[in-house]
């Protein structure tokens, strides 16, 4: 039957509501429409009959009335490209049924039924790596968020729980390890074939489930939980990658302990299994006791891997596992409540991360990940809520709106309720819905009743898109500083007004001589205007405000110069006295490349941010991670989110044009912190990581200043580096400078590390992103090299995706980044749908930029809409883009 033709459905399922008239125009599915699923499925049994080529699914489901659902004749089942080969309803053959577009709807007279359902699929064919596929001759699925559909049909709605028995049998010399999620309860061996069974006891959605069979090798340890039980702990990886492998499991085993010290959850299976996968649309995912990771981050030694490899692995280690409690055990209850599983796990790593490392330069890092992807989401046609109110793609929905800003939301409730009372409303979460699929609001709720606070204006945080703006103004006058706080919400796709939040702000007030202050105190800002009186200042003090940035929102605050020397040297807050040089720096770079600059006023401006920069360098009671934040350059996407029109050249060119001064003025003091941390010998201990961040950040101030140094510098480093942070940084310098160094080391690495597709994803990425001038040019030839891929997503993005995110390129005057892009999308899109889509957003940036610019994006844009078959991501992509 006809999409375009369907009617709401009875059974509740809320995808075919809204159904389009034309032909391109998918259905959207809207929060409001919610229904409970009519049925409910508390057991199946799969079996699957493996082979890459062809793989037969025998899915056996006991269905019940949901008596808590109205009352439906028929059962819809989601399918998506599959077709019925056999159907059987309580042991008979069943005739009973019909298509409607991929959905198979069942009639079924009685209250309890079992249905038999049989399906064939290709996974060697399945290049959207969704459902089972094949990935270097194993077979894994990948199910969230509709991929379950792909498989077998099913309710493949996050509501709907069962247990899962499943067997699997195939060749035993191709596929020797068999899994699957739970426990393993039998196996055995049929000739050439061997099988093996397996149960998992905890109701789950269909998207948690998760199938691996392959030719693999596991990391061995056990972890025993804070009640006494011993879990098995497995990485799995191919042969000749196990050495690899230490870091992600000593990773897992800090995270199970953290998880249990820090918010009192204990692991609840005796087996937990890793598998690392090379062809993987994400991160990673958190099927229940399976978890499935892109190698990416699971395989790291320092030869091959950088010390952020190191961090991306821990952190998303701890994401998967962390999502057990938050994600498994209590899911979503319909797709609109994601953030409820990520915003909560995101914050979950962070907050681990913090423990592990350097809390400080951790909250740095988030927060520049927050402004240089969510806010320009929040300021673009892509805005939506946390907890958006419609779809057509879910896929598209894995923002970093819904990760991000949802992990910064949740962290204004802690901060407001203090971590005690904070952790009281999560037990109280975790006890209350444990076994459920929840929404956003009972996890409000829990905190609001656990913590003891009042959450209910708050709950704009989930409904309302869009940056908060809010003007900060101190006056002083007698003994009194006062405060007045202004807040805007800016207008969003389809909200137009907004009403004020409650936004929390960490303040502190400095005294100028003595540089201290009476201790930092949290302010809640709750109306549109609000002012705060602070008695006993003689002098006017210097305002230190979101300090540890304890609200997802910009400030504009006229701050003198002096005042952001003063913190940027004195504050005692670290985030604070990054924020300061970053608003040093940024300050002075906008109204530079608005023009607004005089040549006295530039003068001057530089010489503060010098005279700022050089007490960095030398200031010995900063570590060298810290240092490096304090030295790096507001990046090119968070200043141009600073200004209504950018012009991408000019803002490269003045940034440029300021690591150049700097790097010039404070010459000697770069090369003595450089001599200084090149002395550190190579360990993953925080000193030594802080070494190697200041050396590469000197090359880099070296490369604007004085090339032929930078070169030799870069050259020397890159020739003795003994890990490849050292290594990955010198030839990041040298690959933006024209030179013999340049080609050289370039083919070296690349002939070093032939054959490890990871490192060769950084020498695309290196490569796409450097500040050469033909950078476009050596774009066009590396998509014709033949490691190229538009099979692997690591390897898209490793070229296209770096390329997109270097604004001087990408925003090439002529156009032509933008073509590249547009070709890209419309060539990937017909092989994988959800990474295409992923590169819409930067075209859909074209409101910000100046008008030539914009004319031509927008141009791209409408060539992708018009094309004759787009996948549905693409689709609402291009068309909210275009909006
Ligand atoms: N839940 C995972 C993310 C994820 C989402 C969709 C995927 O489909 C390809 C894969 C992974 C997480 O938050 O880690
Ligand atoms: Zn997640």
């Amino acid at each position: 039957m006809d999409i375009a033709r369907t009617p709401a459905t009875p059974d509740g399922n809320p995808e075919m509501a809204d159904a389009a008239t034309e032909p391109h125009k998918p259905a959207i599915i809207k929060r409001e429409d919610y229904t409970p699923f009519g049925w409910v499925v508390p057991e199946v049994q799969i079996e699957f009959e493996l082979g890459l080529e062809l793989t037969r699914v025998v899915a056996t489901l006991k269905v019940e009335r949901n008596t808590a659902a109205e009352r439906t004749p028929t059962i819809r089942l989601n399918g998506d490209g599959l077709t019925v080969r056999e159907l059987q309803c309580d042991g008979e053959t069943c005739e009973g049924y019909m298509m409607d577009g991929d959905d198979l709807v069942v009639t079924l007279p009685g209250d309890n039924h079992a249905l038999r359902i049989v399906t064939e699929i290709s996974p060697a064919a399945n290049s959207q790596l969704m459902g089972l596929y094949a990935s270097n001759g194993m077979l894994c699925t990948q199910c969230e968020a509709e991929g379950f559909r792909r498989i077998t049909f099913f309710p493949d709605r996050p509501d709907v729980l069962s247990t899962y028995t499943v067997r699997m049998s195939g060749p035993k010399a191709q596929f020797p390890i068999l899994l699957c999620n739970g426990n393993r309860t039998a196996t055995g061996e049929q000739g050439e074939n061997h099988w093996a069974e397996w149960h998992d006891p905890w109701p789950k959605p269909s998207y948690l489930f998760a199938l691996v069979a392959g030719d693999l090798v596991a990391r061995s340890d056990s972890f025993t939980t804070m009640n006494g039980r011993k879990v098995e702990l497995n990485v799995w990886v191919r042969d000749g990658d196990l050495e690899r492998t230490e870091h992600a499991m000593e990773s897992l085993k800090r995270s199970m302990k953290w998880d249990e010290e820090t918010f009192g959850r204990e692991y609840d299976l005796d087996l937990f299994n890793i598998v690392a996968v090379s062809d993987f649309n994400m991160g990673a995912m958190e099927n229940k006791g399976l978890n499935v990771f892109n190698t990416k981050y699971v395989l790291a030694d320092p030869e091959t891997a950088t010390d952020g490899d190191y961090d991306g692995i821990e952190g998303v280690i701890g994401h998967e596992y962390f999502h057990n409690w938050s994600g498994n055990r209590i899911t979503c209850r319909d797709w609109f409540q994601l953030s409820l599983k990520e915003g909560f796990t995101v914050l979950r790593d962070q907050l681990f991360s913090q423990d592990m490392g350097s809390a400080p330069v951790k909250r740095i890092e988030d927060v520049r990940v927050l402004r240089g992807v969510q806010f320009p989401e929040d300021s673009g046609p892509l805005a939506h809520p946390i907890r958006p109110d419609s779809y057509s793609e879910i896929n598209n929905f894995y923002t970093a709106t819904v990760y991000n800003k949802g992990a910064e939301v949740i962290r204004m409730m802690r901060t407001m309720a203090g971590e005690e009372r904070f952790r009281a409303g999560t037990d109280l979460y975790f006890d209350r819905h444990d076994g459920e699929a929840a929404t956003c609001e009972d996890f409000v709720k829990s905190i609001e009743d656990g913590a003891g606070l009042d959450l209910e204006q708050f709950r704009l945080w989930y409904s309302q898109a869009g940056t908060p703006k809010v003007t900060a103004k101190l006056d002083h006058s007698g003994e009194t500083a006062k405060l007045t706080l202004k807040q805007h919400v800016p207008p969003t796709p389809g909200q137009d007004s907004k009403r004020p939040m409650p936004i929390p702000l960490k303040i502190a007030l400095f005294d100028r001589a003595s540089g201290t202050h009476r201790g930092e105190e949290l302010v809640v800002l709750d109306k549109a205007e609000d002012t705060f009186a602070f008695d006993g200042f003689a002098e006017a003090p210097v305002l230190s405000i979101n300090r540890t940035f304890s609200a997802p929102i910009t400030i504009e605050r006229s701050a003198p110069r002096e005042d952001l020397v003063f913190l940027a040297a004195k504050d005692d807050d670290p985030f604070a006295r990054y924020e300061a040089m970053q608003e040093l720096m940024g300050g002075h770079l906008v109204a530079a490349v608005s023009g607004e600059l005089g040549e006295n006023e530039r003068i001057a401006a530089q010489a503060d941010i010098a005279r700022a920069m050089g007490a960095v360098l030398v200031d010995e009671s900063l570590d060298d991670l810290m240092r490096g934040e304090l030295m790096t350059l507001p990046s090119q996407s968070y200043l141009a989110e600073q200004m209504l029109v950018a012009d991408p050249t000019r803002i490269h060119e003045e940034r440029e044009a300021l690591k150049a001064f700097l790097g010039k003025e404070l010459r000697d003091e770069f090369h003595a912190l450089y001599d200084r941390a090149e002395k550190a010998p190579y360990s993953l201990d925080l000193a030594s990581r802080g070494a190697r961040k200041v050396k590469t950040l000197v090359l880099a101030f070296a490369a604007a200043s004085d090339p032929a140094k930078a070169v030799e510098l870069a050259a020397h480093q890159y020739d003795n580096a003994d890990n490849m942070t050292d290594r990955q940084g010198a030839l990041m310098v040298l690959t933006g400078i024209d030179s013999a160094e340049r080609t050289g080391r370039l083919l070296d690495f690349y002939n070093r590390y032939e054959g490890n597709a990871l490192v060769i994803d950084k020498w695309f990425s290196l490569q796409a992103s450097s500040l050469h001038p033909n950078a476009i040019e050596h774009v066009k030839a590396l998509r014709e090299h033949p490691d190229f891929t538009l099979k692997n997503p690591n390897r898209v993005r490793s070229l296209y995706m770096a390329f997109a995110g270097t604004p001087h390129h990408f925003h090439s005057p002529d156009g032509e980044g933008y073509r590249m892009i547009a070709d890209l999308i419309l060539e990937l899109d017909p092989i994988n749908p959800q990474t295409a889509a992923r590169f819409v957003p930067p075209l859909g940036r074209w409101r910000r930029i100046e008008p030539k610019r914009a004319a031509m994006m927008r141009e791209q844009l409408e060539r992708i809409a018009a094309a004759p078959k787009l996948s549905r991501d693409t689709f609402e992509q291009v068309t909210r883009s275009l909006g």
